[in-house]
């Protein structure tokens, strides 16, 4: 028995009638996550900042004032990492909570790698 073969060769495809497509995965790509920093400075008082961590990132009491003790003596911390829509609305919570209170307190956000 004559068997047909399982493969055309480009040349006997030469119309194209019999080609195959081979379709390319659609890449996914997840959002760019943002990592929202607090500063320190001189003025603003500790506890204020405790409030900050509890109202705005559901800190716990104890959660917020080690990272606000972290912040004081270190210069810098992540109290957390979001998506570029809330990290933006948490610094703009943030900073306008601050300034309504006349304290210096700065917070900032940078994409994560
Ligand atoms: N350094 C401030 C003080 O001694 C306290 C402080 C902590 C301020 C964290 C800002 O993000 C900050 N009163």
């Amino acid at each position: 028995m004559l068997l047909e073969p399982l493969m055309m060769s480009d040349k006997e495809d030469e119309d194209e009638s019999t080609s195959v497509l081979v379709q390319t995965r659609a890449k996914t790509k997840r959002p760019p996550l943002y990592k929202v920093l607090l500063l320190n400075d001189d003025y603003t008082p500790m506890e204020f900042v405790v409030h900050v961590l509890e109202r705005f990132f559901s800190m716990t009491h104890a959660q917020a004032f080690e990272i606000m003790l972290t912040v004081h003596k270190k210069g810098v911390a992540v109290v957390g990492v979001f998506s570029h829509e809330i990290a933006e609305t948490k610094v703009g919570q943030v900073m306008d909570f601050a300034r309504r209170h006349q304290h210096p307190l700065q917070c900032t956000m940078e994409k994560e790698d």
